[in-house]
C-alpha cells in the first residue's frame, strides 16, 4: 500500500500519524507539488479533484483523508482504533464529520479573512470539551481515528495560535495526542523565516 501525502498540511498529516502511530505497512511518499503532480494526468487517474491525501491498494486508490483513515482501521483491527459496535462507529462518523464540517471550515475561513476573530473557535471548543468531560482521555475514550482526525488540525500554526485557557480538557487532551508516537514522528520542523 502506498499513500502520497504532503506531511504539512492537516489531512495529511493525519493519516501519517496514524500509519506512523501503528507501524502500519504503508510506504509513504511525499507528492512532487513543485512541479504540480498533483495535476498530472496520472495522479487525476487516481484522485479526479487532484489532492493529497491519496491511499493506493492495489487497484483501488482512496482520496478523503477520513476515509483513509478509517480504511486503514478496518484494514487493521489491531489499531482498535475503530469500534465495531454500532453505537461507537456512530460516534467516531460523528467526530470525523464534525472535522470536516466545523472545524475545518472555520478555520478555512478565518485563513481566508471570511471569519476574523479567532475566538469565534470558543463554542466549537466548547462542544468538544463537553465531550472529553468524565476524565476521559480520548474523544470516545479509548484512542480512536477521530483522535488523530480533529488533533492534526490543532497541531498547525493556527490551532497552535488559538487561546485554550477556557477549555483545559481540550488543552490537556491536544498534548496527550501530540504526545503520541504518530504525531512526535510527523512533527515538520519549517525552516527558518528569511532575515
Ligand atoms: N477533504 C480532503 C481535502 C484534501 C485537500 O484539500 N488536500 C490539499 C492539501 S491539505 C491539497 O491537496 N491541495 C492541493 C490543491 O488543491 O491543488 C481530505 O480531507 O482529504
Amino acid at each position: 500500500m502506498e499513500l502520497i501525502s504532503f506531511k504539512i498540511t492537516p489531512n495529511n498529516r493525519k493519516v501519517e500519524a496514524f500509519i506512523a502511530h501503528f507501524d502500519l505497512p504503508v510506504t509513504v511518499r511525499q507528492i512532487d507539488f513543485k512541479h504540480k503532480e498533483h495535476k498530472s494526468d496520472e495522479f487525476l487517474a487516481l484522485n479526479p479533484m487532484g489532492k493529497v491525501p491519496v491511499l493506493v491498494d492495489g487497484d483501488f486508490a482512496l482520496w478523503e483523508s477520513n476515509a483513509i483513515l478509517v480504511y486503514l482501521a478496518k484494514k487493521f483491527p489491531e489499531t482498535r482504533a475503530l469500534p465495531d459496535d454500532d453505537r461507537g462507529r456512530a460516534e467516531v462518523d460523528r467526530w470525523l464529520h464534525w472535522q470536516s464540517c466545523h472545524l475545518m471550515p472555520f478555520m478555512g475561513a478565518l485563513k481566508t479573512g471570511a471569519e476574523e476573530d479567532p475566538d469565534a473557535v470558543k463554542p466549537l471548543f466548547t462542544v468538544l470539551e463537553k465531550q472529553l468531560a468524565d476524565g476521559r482521555d480520548f474523544i470516545l475514550g479509548d484512542l480512536s481515528v477521530a483522535d488523530f482526525a480533529v488533533a492534526a488540525y490543532l497541531m498547525t500554526k493556527m490551532g497552535s495560535s488559538f487561546d485554550y485557557s477556557e477549555h483545559p480538557g481540550v488543552a490537556a487532551w491536544r498534548q496527550r495526542v501530540f504526545e503520541l508516537k504518530g504525531f512526535q514522528e510527523t512533527i515538520v520542523k519549517l525552516p527558518p523565516a528569511a532575515a
